[in-house]
């Protein structure tokens, strides 16, 4: 009877492990998640469209979907750009992953913006430009491209002249933000 009872004693506390651990993500889950994460399911519909950052030319759209391009860490955004929306060559400071989602991307690796040396990406199509590698994209027509990597997103272009921050910078009339 005692060896009975303890036997129940001890399925008991299992019982009340198995739960607590149920609550809880494993520790290496836990760890992964530098910040606190929520569930989150999006219909393309329902993305929140903002402008574009000021280091992009403008026209371009910004959707969030993950984490914050301002800061540390991942992410990932959503770009909308108009038809013959051209990017000039640059470099970003970490790997700068693209899946293409609608339109047409066209992406090169080199110093200058030239359409003859870059790939049409079709949606479904996929590029990574290394870390601090030149490189330079056309919008075909109305695109969409989602961008994954660590932030900050930071853009530098080859050619200073193309930054349009510093043609925002040289209007007296823009307010600075
Ligand atoms: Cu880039």
């Amino acid at each position: 009877m005692g060896a009975l009872r303890r036997g129940l004693g001890v399925a008991a506390i299992l019982g009340a492990a198995a739960v607590a651990t149920a609550q809880q993500p494993p520790p290496q889950q836990q760890q992964a998640q530098a910040q606190p994460t929520m569930h989150k399911l999006v219909t393309p519909s329902e993305l929140v469209w903002g402008d574009g950052p000021p280091s992009l030319p403008p026209g371009v759209k910004m959707a969030v979907l993950y984490g914050d391009p301002g800061k540390q860490g991942l992410f990932v955004i959503r770009l909308k750009m108009p038809a013959n929306f051209k990017i000039p060559a640059h470099w970003h400071p970490t790997d700068e992953n693209v899946n293409v989602i609608s339109g047409a991307f066209m992406m090169g690796m080199a110093d200058k913006l030239d359409p003859a040396k870059a790939k049409e990406l079709p949606p479904g199509g996929f590029a990574t430009m290394p870390a601090k590698t030149n490189h330079f994209a056309i919008a075909k027509k109305e695109t969409i491209v989602q961008v994954t990597a660590m932030g900050p997103f930071a853009i530098t272009y080859v050619n200073p002249e193309d930054d349009p921050r510093k043609t925002a910078a040289a209007t007296p009339t823009t307010p600075k933000k």
